[in-house]
């Protein structure tokens, strides 16, 4: 499709009202936010992510990319959320201390309210005490984690050491993702489950949940 090649350059040009233009293109074109979030957006996040990879692209471009990506996803979230999906369990979210990578955890969120979860999303950087202060106050069924760098996944298990410490381990079903880790590392840091994607947390959740 030659609208989702110029949309993989506009992302990695950057050009947030390019990507928000052509996202309502492929609406208006009935594409599913779904289909659109997994092939124009990740795909050409894919993109730039083996480019930054090898030292062609760096940090601050990146940072562009991100925020086209987003404003992407600002527009689709609405679609995905809306789909009146029955009311399924819950879950609190963020990104673990040190790591500021948010757009997979965003879209984790996303894909879980559309199917009906409700999520409270703590953002980035999230210390122990920030998970487990969001624990006590809303007593969610699932505490997710996410970490893109292979420096900072370790400290999914310092959360879940604190949990086991606690005494609440069993009180939630933990499910992590992010690109470094495996299922490998899921089952050695004690997490019930880990994500490769949105759609396979969304599917694990109500396994658990449901
Ligand atoms: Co960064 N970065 N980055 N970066 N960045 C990576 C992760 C990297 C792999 C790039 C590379 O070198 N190839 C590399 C890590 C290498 C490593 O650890 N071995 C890296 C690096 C090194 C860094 C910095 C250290 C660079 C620097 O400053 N020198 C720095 C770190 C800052 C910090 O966190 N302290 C940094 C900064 C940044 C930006 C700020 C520029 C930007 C982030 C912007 C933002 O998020 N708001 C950025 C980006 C965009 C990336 C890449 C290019 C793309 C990440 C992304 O958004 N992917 C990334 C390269 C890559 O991953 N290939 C890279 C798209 C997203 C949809 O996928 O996040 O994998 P992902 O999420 C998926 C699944 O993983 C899963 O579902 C999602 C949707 O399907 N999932 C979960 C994720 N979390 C989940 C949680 C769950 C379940 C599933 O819980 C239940």
């Amino acid at each position: 499709d030659e609208l989702v090649q110029q949309m993989y350059d506009d992302l990695y040009d950057g050009l947030k009202e390019e990507i928000e233009e052509s996202v309502n293109i492929l609406l208006e074109r009935g594409w599913t936010p779904y289909d659109i979030l997994t092939k124009a957006l990740v795909g050409g996040m894919t993109i730039v992510g083996n480019d930054f990879r090898d030292g062609i692209l760096f940090v601050p471009e990146v940072l562009l990319a991100a925020n086209a990506m987003k404003g992407g996803m600002g527009i689709l979230k609405p679609l995905l959320v809306e789909t009146g999906a029955p009311r399924m369990g819950s879950m609190v979210i963020g990104t673990v201390k040190g790591d500021i990578h948010d757009i997979g955890k965003n879209l984790v969120s996303m894909m879980m309210e559309g199917a009906g979860f409700e999520v409270v999303d703590l953002g980035i950087n999230n210390a122990v005490d920030a998970y487990l202060a969001a624990l006590d106050e809303h007593q969610p069924d699932i505490l997710g984690m996410s970490a893109l760098l292979t420096t900072t996944m370790p400290y999914m298990k310092v959360v879940i050491d604190t949990l086991i410490e606690q005494g609440r381990r069993d009180d939630y079903v933990v499910l992590v993702g992010g690109a470094p880790l495996n299922e490998e590392f899921g089952r050695a840091i004690g997490a019930d489950a880990y994500c490769r994607d949105a759609a396979v947390a969304v599917e694990t959740a109500k396994q658990y949940v449901a």
